[in-house]
């Protein structure tokens, strides 16, 4: 057995929910940054561990290697149940798992780095013209779903998985400054979320590889 790691990036906002659920958990682990600026993630040692070529990706206390955020979170809900990340329900599981793929499958795909490059090469107005599009686009439509299922959480009134994608999709959402006043919902649940020390500390800006001049205390 030795302590799990996790490769990811300051930035990444599914490694990002991934810190999260790690805080949450009280896991310890090794940060290995892999820097998607400088294509870290392209490397022939990389592409070796991870095919995908993508972050996050977790190594277990025994060894073995998982990669998509919500495969390794269900992996250390399980693995460390302490702390839940679910609710008891089974419709309000589901729930859970239906606003985390909102988010994984239909709105944080079309506006990650990748596809960014692919639709405006080095055009940075161009790039940040369309991940603001894509997410206020995918927002609407999550706020509505929230509407129905979310009290001071996405899901009820406990903290749920759902939470820790939430967070970090409003955390691009900021970077690509989408107009939040059309999303009370997400912006309230996102500001009390903000509070928690959980939160906090799996912030990008409060990660070791978070170059010293964005870097919070
Ligand atoms: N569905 C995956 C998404 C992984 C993903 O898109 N990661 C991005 C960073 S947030 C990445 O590694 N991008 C590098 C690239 O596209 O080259 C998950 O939830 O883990």
């Amino acid at each position: 057995m030795t302590t799990p790691t996790l490769y990811g990036y300051y930035r990444s906002s599914a490694s990002w929910r991934v810190r999260i659920a790690l805080a949450w958990k009280g896991i310890e682990y090794d940060l290995k940054p892999i820097d998607l600026v400088k294509l870290e993630q392209k490397t022939e040692e990389y592409r070796k561990l991870v095919p995908t070529q993508k972050v996050p990706a977790f190594v277990t206390k025994d060894g073995k290697i998982l990669s998509q955020s919500q495969a390794i979170m269900e992996y250390l809900e399980e693995a460390y149940p302490e702390r839940p990340m679910f609710p008891k329900g089974l419709y309000q599981k589901a729930e859970v798992r239906e606003i985390c793929q909102i988010i994984a499958c239909d709105i944080h795909p079309i506006q990650n780095l990748g596809v960014l490059i692919r639709v405006a090469g080095s055009d940075l107005e161009k790039r940040a013209e369309w991940a603001r599009t894509s997410i206020t686009l995918g927002f609407k439509g999550l706020e509505g779903r929230l509407e129905a299922c979310s009290e001071k959480y996405c899901v009820g009134n406990s903290i749920t998985m759902a939470d820790f994608f939430l967070a970090s999709i409003v955390g691009n959402a900021k970077r690509w400054e989408v107009d939040m006043s059309e999303f009370p919902i997400i912006t309230r649940i996102n500001n009390t979320l903000s509070t928690l020390p959980e939160f906090q500390s799996a912030d990008p800006f409060h990660q070791p590889d978070c170059p010293e001049e964005l870097r919070k205390n």
